[in-house]
């Protein structure tokens, strides 16, 4: 079915021939617009932006780029195309029809899974609210808004599932998830990372390249569920999700390239000499990576898990690349490698590989973003930098299963109490970084003008030129 715009909210899941469904999310929908106007985006309700906006489901052209005022922005709900064959591939229940319906029997569990990851979109908008007042270009400034609308879109995404198939339940998460706010005391979001701050844009970089990673594999795990309207669901976020970690991975290794060019050009390595120069040193940008990557891993859960168990056995939550797989899709007496401390060092255990699933997806997930680090190290070396940035060990700094509040340092090492508060400073980005960083963070808002510390694109966007003007201020 395609998308139609005529309707309030635009679709391809033929809403208007749902009246009490059209009419519960038309309630909603000034909700969420208030909810954008209190949270989205800082200064930004007046601007043109050079946005894209899904026109089809369809990978090839589903997008449309023009200028559109934010508030404007037609957030819809789209789901990839039915295939009316599709069968349930894992779990307790393979081989059976995928669900057009939740079963009753796993409805709190679908609903919970739902719920997380709607959380997590709204809850990002609110951590990046003030990015726009500090803009490198009007360039980065769109594709931050790009993000944020894509966000408010995924919310949307989940809070049609909860509004079609829970009910009064479902109708009251929808509420709930525009209630709870990143950060808040009292009523924060659910995951631990999406209460962290992004404050600069070497944050939000590092953001869309580790945190939105974790989107895209959880996104990928429940495009494997046997829930059908949520596999389709996630199955289009997916396409949106890409450009996100594109952003991550260009704006970092723009960060990157331009400290280089700086180095070179000065024949230093000196931190303050750099700074004072403009631009942020490696060994801080490693202490960045080293943050973002760490808080991220957590977002996987527990390292063992009964909840993974019972979400893959009753068929709400796959493996990611679970067709891929020749095992027996059953795992009930596979084994998997966990970590444990034994003898004061880290040492690999096992774990029934039902319960470690989340470390499954976890080291999944470690395993594609070394990739990008590894790209990202090409730039200094074709620098001539002797300067290699590395991904800590995944027990380093967790907060989350049996390796929170064992200090473990970025190369594994169990280390004492003592060596971790002195080598803290060297591992983690530091309240001084911080400080530095957002010293650097001017606006910059002309056509074509970029800020010191960061390389402009080397592809900008839509085939578009680096000096188009993405966002018209009115
Ligand atoms: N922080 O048994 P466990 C994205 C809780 S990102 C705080 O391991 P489970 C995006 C856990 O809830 C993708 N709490 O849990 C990116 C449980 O609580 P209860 C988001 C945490 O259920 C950028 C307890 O600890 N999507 O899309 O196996 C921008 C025991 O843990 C955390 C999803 O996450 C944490 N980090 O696993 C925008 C997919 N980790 O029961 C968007 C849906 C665990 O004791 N979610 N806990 O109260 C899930 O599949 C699962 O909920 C999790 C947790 C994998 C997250």
């Amino acid at each position: 079915m395609n998308i139609t715009y005529a309707d309030k909210i635009p679709n391809n899941v033929d809403l208007g021939s749902d009246r009490v469904l059209q009419r519960a999310l038309e309630h909603w929908q000034p909700e969420f617009l208030k909810w954008w106007a209190d949270m989205g985006p800082e200064g930004s309700h007046t601007a043109d932006v050079y946005l894209r906006t899904a026109v089809s489901v369809h990978p090839s052209g589903w997008a449309h780029f023009d200028y559109v005022k934010m508030p404007d922005y037609r957030w819809g709900i789209f789901l990839s195309p039915a295939d009316g064959e599709r069968r349930i591939n894992f779990g307790d229940h393979k081989g059976e029809p995928a669900w057009q319906d939740v079963p009753g029997e796993h409805r709190a569990n679908l609903r919970r899974i739902i719920v997380t990851q709607g959380d997590t979109e709204p809850a990002s908008v609110e951590q990046q609210r003030h990015l726009g007042l500090t803009c490198p270009s009007l360039y980065d400034l769109r594709n931050l808004f790009q993000v944020n609308v894509e966000e408010g879109r995924h919310l949307w995404a989940m809070v049609y599932l909860l509004q079609r198939y829970f009910g009064r339940d479902g109708r009251e998460e929808a509420e709930a998830l525009l209630q709870r706010r990143s950060g808040d005391q009292d009523n924060p979001r659910i995951l631990g990372a999406f209460n962290e701050k992004t404050p600069d844009w070497l944050a939000f970089f590092m953001f869309t390249y580790f945190t939105d990673r974790d989107g895209k594999f959880q996104l990928l795990a429940l495009a494997e569920s046997g829930f059908d309207p949520l596999a389709r669901t996630t199955r289009f976020m997916l396409m949106e999700e890409a450009h996100h970690m594109y952003v991550g991975e260009s704006g970092v290794g723009r960060v990157i390239h331009r400290t280089c060019e700086i180095m070179a050009l000065h024949k230093t390595d000196d931190p303050a000499r750099l700074r004072a120069l403009g631009v942020i040193d490696l060994p801080t940008i490693q202490r960045y990576l080293n943050f973002h990557f760490s808080v991220t891993i957590d977002l996987f859960g527990a390292d063992v898990s009964s909840n993974a168990a019972t979400f893959y056995s009753s068929g709400l939550k796959g493996r990611y690349g679970e067709t891929t797989f020749s095992d027996d899709h059953l795992l009930r007496d596979a084994l998997y490698p966990v970590l444990q401390v034994a003898d004061g060092h880290l040492e690999i255990g096992e774990a029934p590989a039902l319960n470690a699933l989340n470390e499954k997806l976890r080291d999944d997930y470690i395993k594609d973003s070394v990739a990008g680090v590894g790209r990202w190290n090409r730039i200094i070396r074709k620098s001539g930098i002797p300067f290699e940035l590395t991904v800590p060990h995944k027990a380093f700094n967790r907060k989350i299963g049996p390796l929170a509040g064992l200090k473990i340092a970025t190369d594994g090492r169990v280390v004492s109490e003592a060596e971790w508060t002195a080598k803290q400073r060297e591992w983690l980005a530091t309240d001084e970084d911080r400080a530095f960083v957002a010293s650097l963070m001017g606006r910059v808002a002309a056509p074509g003008a970029y800020a010191n510390w960061i390389s402009p694109p080397t592809l900008a966007i839509n085939k578009q030129p680096n000096d188009f003007e993405f966002v018209r201020f009115n």
